[in-house]
């Protein structure tokens, strides 16, 4: 009987904490970029939400490329969620001038309009991954914010390569969102990211 006590208790702690478990809800949601893809490395509109990894190198056809030197990503959640971390994936080819970017910002909005900062991070060269050719991932965790829209701010040298933009959260948090902006409409320096 204790035995089976035990066993009852386990299986609901499962499935509590199955509940509750953060998952990536960008999944297949719009996102929309400040400056264009470069047409020799284009966005199809899924690459950064299709849960897809590029493979390594300029040339896997995953990787959106851009010469920005601030670029800006905006996605749309569609719905209010409390968002927990924030990740972006990007490639350093050294020999083809895609280099990881030289800063991050984020802040979130539930609107659109009015923008929250989140934080910000700038890299050192040397505090960066030396290899030649590797991916990166960045991820501002603990965000704890609830947001529909989630912008990335992303500042580069040579070219940029991203290829996925997760926001992870609860989807059990889901709350239906204010009158909000077409992601078209972004007024993209009305974004407060700190400074
Ligand atoms: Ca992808």
């Amino acid at each position: 009987m204790r035995k089976l006590i035990a066993v009852l208790l386990i299986t609901l702690i499962a499935i509590f904490s199955a509940s509750a478990a953060s998952v990536n809800l960008a999944i297949n949601k719009e996102y929309i970029f400040k400056d264009n893809a470069d047409p020799s490395y284009p966005d199809d509109g899924v690459k950064l939400t299709d849960g897809k990894f590029a493979s390594i190198g300029y040339k896997s056809p995953g990787w959106v490329g851009t010469t920005s030197k601030q670029q800006v990503i905006v996605v749309d959640l569609k719905d209010v969620y409390q968002i927990e971390n924030v990740a972006s994936n990007f490639l350093k080819d050294f020999e083809a001038g895609v280099y990881i970017p030289n800063g991050l910002a984020l802040a979130v909005s539930e609107d659109g309009i009015k923008w929250t900062f989140i934080n910000q991070v700038a890299f050192k060269y040397r505090e960066l991954p030396q290899e030649k050719m590797i991916t990166f991932k960045y991820t501002f965790e603990k965000v704890n914010k609830k947001a529909r829209y989630i912008a990335l701010k992303a500042g580069s040298s040579v070219w940029l390569f991203m290829d996925e933009f997760e926001v992870w959260g609860d989807s059990s948090s889901k709350q239906k969102a204010p009158n909000g902006v077409f992601l078209d409409e972004i007024e993209f320096d009305f974004i407060d990211f700190g400074s």
